[in-house]
C-alpha cells in the first residue's frame, strides 16, 4: 500500500535557501508542512477593510500596486505564513478581454453576460491580455522585492471553465444553467470561447512568473458542476493546455491546481490535467486521499473553512486529522475553500500555531 512507501520517508534536507513551501511542491518532506491560506488577504481582517475604504472600488485596489501589494503583506506580517498570493481576481481576465466587469458592494461581480457568437467575436485579442494587465504585474515585481525571502509569492488566474461560468452567467451561479446550456447545445463556439481565456490566461501568467511568481495555483472553483465527460472536456483539457504552455516556457515554475467539489473526477483529473500538486476541498476524504493521490501528487487543503470560523476544540480537532492523514507525505497546509469574511483573526494565530506545533 501506498502509506508503506511513506513511512520509510525521511524528512528530506532542504538546501540552503530553499522556502518551505516550494520543497513541498517538489515531493520534499519536512518536520511541520509548509502553511497558506486561500483568501488569506481580505476582509476578515480589519487592516485590509481599512486599506478597501479608500479604494474606489474593488477592482481599484487590484490595478493599484501599492495598494494590492500592501493587503498581499499584510496577513504574512500577522501570522507569518510560507507563502503568499497576489492580491488580484480571477475577474481580471474578462476584463482585459473588454467584457464589461463590476464588483457591486454586497452583491458581488457583475458582467455584461456573453450572450451570442457576437458576443464572443467583440471580445479582444487575448495574447494581450499580460500587457493589458501590466498594473497586476507590478504588484508581482513589489512583493518579490519586499517579501522575507522565507516567504514564496503565489501568482494565480481562474482556470477556463470557471471564468466561462462568470463570463456567461454574467456573476455568480447556483445552477450554471447558461453556461452548460451554452456548452452541451454549441460545444464548437464555447469551446472558441475556453480557447481564448487559455490564450489570455498564458499570456497574463507568464507576465506574472516574469515579474517574480514563483508558483502557480489555477482555481476552478465550479469545476463540480459538470458530469464525468464535460469535466475531462472543459476542466481537464484546458487545466493541462495552460499548464504545459506555461511550463514549454518556465519549466521549473510549479503549478498547483484546486479542481473544487470534483468528487470521483479528481482521479482523472490528476492524471490528465498536467498539473504538479492539487488543491483539495474540504469533501475530499483524507484517507482514501493519502492512499491514493498523494502517492502521485504532492496535495495541498484542506480544513473546512467553516472549523476555522467556528474555532475552538472542532477546530483543532479538524487540523489535527488532516494532519494525522497528510503530514507524511509532500503537503501544504490549507483550507478546503476561501477563508469566510466573519472568521476571528485570532483563529487564524491559533491554526498556525497548531500545525507549526504539531
Ligand atoms: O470588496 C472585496 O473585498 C471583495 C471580496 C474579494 C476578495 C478579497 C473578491 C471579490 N475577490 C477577492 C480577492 C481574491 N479573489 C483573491 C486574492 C486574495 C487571497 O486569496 O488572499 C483570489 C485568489 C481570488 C480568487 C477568486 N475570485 C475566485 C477563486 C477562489 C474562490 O474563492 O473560489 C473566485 C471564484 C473569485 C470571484 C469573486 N471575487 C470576488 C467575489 C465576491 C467573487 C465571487 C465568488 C462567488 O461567485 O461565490
Amino acid at each position: 500500500m501506498a502509506s508503506a512507501d511513506q513511512t520509510i520517508r525521511t524528512p528530506s534536507e532542504m538546501a540552503p535557501g530553499d522556502k518551505k513551501f516550494l520543497h513541498a511542491l517538489k515531493g520534499g518532506l519536512q518536520k511541520t508542512p509548509p502553511i497558506w491560506l486561500m483568501r488569506q488577504a481580505g476582509r476578515y481582517l480589519p487592516e485590509y477593510r481599512e486599506v478597501r475604504a479608500t479604494c474606489d472600488g474593488f477592482l481599484d485596489l487590484c490595478f493599484t500596486p501599492e495598494k494590492a501589494c500592501e493587503v498581499t503583506l499584510q496577513p504574512i506580517r500577522r501570522y507569518g505564513f510560507d507563502a503568499a498570493i497576489l492580491f488580484s481576481d480571477i475577474l481580471v481576465i474578462p476584463w482585459a478581454l473588454d467584457q464589461g466587469v463590476r464588483f457591486v458592494e454586497g452583491e458581488g461581480p457583475k458582467l455584461d453576460a456573453l450572450t451570442s457568437e457576437q458576443d464572443l467575436a467583440a471580445l479582444s485579442d487575448p495574447t494581450k491580455a499580460g500587457e493589458k494587465l501590466a498594473a497586476v504585474c507590478e504588484t508581482v515585481s513589489k512583493l518579490s522585492a519586499s517579501l522575507p525571502k522565507e516567504t514564496a509569492l503565489i501568482g494565480f488566474a481562474g482556470a477556463p471553465w470557471t471564468v466561462a461560468t462568470y463570463m456567461i452567467e454574467g456573476g455568480s451561479s447556483r445552477d450554471f444553467t447558461k453556461v452548460k446550456h451554452w456548452a452541451f447545445a454549441q460545444p464548437e463556439s464555447f469551446g472558441r470561447l475556453i480557447d481564448m481565456i487559455v490564450e489570455a490566461t498564458v499570456s497574463y501568467l507568464s507576465a506574472q512568473i516574469e515579474a517574480g511568481a514563483e508558483a502557480i495555483q489555477l482555481f476552478d472553483s465550479w469545476a463540480g458542476a459538470l458530469d464525468a465527460a464535460s469535466f475531462d472536456r472543459w476542466v481537464s483539457a484546458p487545466n493541462r493546455a495552460v499548464a504545459e504552455r506555461l511550463r514549454a516556457h518556465h519549466p521549473t515554475i510549479p503549478i498547483i491546481g484546486f479542481p473544487r467539489a470534483a468528487g470521483m473526477n479528481l482521479y482523472s483529473y490528476i492524471e490528465t490535467a498536467g498539473v504538479d500538486a492539487v488543491s483539495l476541498d474540504q469533501m475530499a476524504p483524507l484517507e482514501l486521499i493519502r492512499h491514493t493521490v498523494q502517492p502521485k501528487l504532492p496535495v495541498q487543503g484542506n480544513l473546512d473553512p467553516l472549523a476555522l470560523l467556528t474555532g475552538g476544540a472542532a477546530l483543532d480537532g479538524a487540523i489535527d486529522k488532516i494532519m494525522e492523514n497528510l503530514s507524511g507525505g509532500p503537503f501544504v497546509f490549507n483550507l478546503g475553500h476561501g477563508v469566510i469574511k466573519e472568521t476571528p483573526p485570532e483563529h487564524v494565530t491559533r491554526l498556525v500555531e497548531r500545525v507549526r506545533g504539531f
